[in-house]
C-alpha cells in the first residue's frame, strides 16, 4: 500500500469530519491501525535513496582509486623508462659544473650538453696522471734505460768493431777489418791506444789529438776533428762531432767526502752497486751508469768526481761508441 495514499486518506476523513462520523467509524479505525502497524519505519522510508547514494560514492571511490594507480603506474614508468638524455641533464649535477666551465671558455652553452657526457670519463683521467706523476719520481732510471734501448749501434761494414764514421775519422778503411795489414783488427787497436791506420800508437795518429785539463790535472785522447769547448770553466768541458753527437767531462767535488759507491747509489737511486757497473782504467777504478753511456770515476783524494757521458744528440744512431771508449781508455789523472 502507498505511503501516499494512506496520509490522503487520512487527510481527507480529518478534513471532513462529517464523513468521518456517519460511516462505520470502527471498521475503518481497525483499517488505519491496520495500515499504521504495517506502515514502513521512518528509518526505513529513505533506505534506497541512501543505498543509491552508496553505490555512487563506491563506485566513485573506485574510479578514483583506478585513476590513481594509472597516475601512479605513469608516472613511475616516466621516471623509469624515460630517454637517458633526459636523466642525465636532470639529475647529474657534474655536467652543470663543466657548462659552467665551457661557458666560461667558449660561451656556448648549448654544445655544452654533448660534452657533459664525455666530462666524467675526462674526471678520471687526472686520477690517471696524478697517479703516474706519483710514480714519476722512480721512473728516471727507467726513462734512461728505454732511451738507451732505442739507442742502436751504427753501421759497421766490414765487422771490425768500428763503425763507418770512426773509420771516417781514424782514416782506416771501412771496408778492410785490418786496414794496416798489421794481423789485429781496426777496432781492437783502437781499444788498446794503437793506430789500426798505421803500425805504431794511436798518438802518432794525426786524427787523434790528447787534451790536457791543468785544473783538474787529468788528460784524454780525442778526434782532432772535433770541436772542443769548455762550459764555463774547466769543470765542464765537450768534446762535439760534426753531426752534433758529443762526449762530455764534467768534474764536480765530493763535498760529502763519500767513496764512489756511496756517491753513486745516492746519486742514481740504485739499491747497490752491481759488479758489471765497474769499469777500470790504468789510474782510476770507475763506475758506469745501466745505460753505458755515462762513466764515473774519482781521485785517489776523493776531492773529485768526474762523470764521462756520451751524448748521441737527436740521433737514435750510436756513431761513435768507440771513440767515446776511447776517451775513456785514454782518460788519466794526474
Ligand atoms: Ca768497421
Ligand atoms: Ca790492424
Amino acid at each position: 500500500m502507498n505511503i501516499f495514499d494512506f496520509f490522503r486518506k487520512k487527510s481527507t476523513a480529518e478534513a471532513r469530519p462529517e464523513l468521518a462520523v456517519s460511516g462505520p467509524v470502527t471498521e475503518k479505525q481497525i483499517t488505519i491501525d491496520n495500515v499504521s502497524i504495517h506502515a514502513m519505519p521512518e528509518r526505513f522510508r529513505n533506505q534506497a535513496d541512501k543505498m543509491n547514494s552508496a553505490k555512487i560514492v563506491g563506485l566513485t571511490i573506485i574510479a578514483g582509486g583506478v585513476a590513481f594507480l594509472i597516475i601512479i603506474s605513469a608516472a613511475l614508468y616516466y621516471f623509469l623508462f624515460r630517454p637517458p638524455s633526459a636523466t642525465e641533464t636532470a639529475e647529474v649535477t657534474e655536467p652543470t659544473l663543466t657548462e659552467q666551465l665551457e661557458q666560461v671558455e667558449a660561451g656556448t652553452a648549448p654544445e655544452s650538453v654533448a660534452p657533459a657526457t664525455t666530462t666524467p670519463e675526462l674526471a678520471t683521467l687526472p686520477t690517471d696522471e696524478s697517479l703516474a706523476t706519483t710514480t714519476a719520481t722512480t721512473t728516471p732510471e727507467a726513462v734512461s734505460e728505454a732511451v738507451a734501448a732505442d739507442l742502436i749501434p751504427a753501421a759497421d761494414s766490414d765487422s771490425d768493431g768500428l763503425t763507418d764514421k770512426e773509420e771516417g775519422l781514424l782514416g782506416t778503411n771501412s771496408l778492410i777489418p785490418d786496414s794496416d795489414g798489421d794481423g789485429y783488427a781496426d777496432g781492437a787497436e783502437l781499444l788498446n791506444l794503437y793506430d789500426p791506420a798505421s803500425r805504431g800508437k794511436l798518438t802518432d795518429n794525426p786524427t787523434i789529438v790528447s787534451y790536457e785539463n791543468k785544473t783538474f790535472s787529468y788528460n784524454v785522447l780525442y778526434p782532432q776533428s772535433w770541436q772542443e769547448s769548455t762550459n764555463g770553466g774547466d769543470d765542464s768541458v765537450m768534446f762535439k762531432s760534426a753531426d752534433n753527437q758529443f762526449i762530455q767531462i764534467v768534474v764536480q767535488p765530493n763535498a760529502a767526502r763519500q767513496t764512489l759507491d756511496q756517491w753513486y747509489v745516492e746519486q742514481l737511486v740504485v739499491s747497490a752497486v752491481k759488479e758489471t757497473d765497474r769499469v777500470s782504467g790504468d789510474s782510476w777504478q770507475g763506475l758506469k751508469s745501466r745505460d753505458g753511456l755515462t762513466l764515473y770515476l774519482m781521485d785517489d783524494k776523493k776531492n773529485y768526481i768526474f762523470s764521462l757521458t756520451y751524448n748521441p744528440g737527436e740521433s737514435s744512431l750510436l756513431e761513435y761508441p768507440n771513440i767515446y771508449q776511447l776517451l775513456i781508455k785514454s782518460f788519466t789523472l794526474k
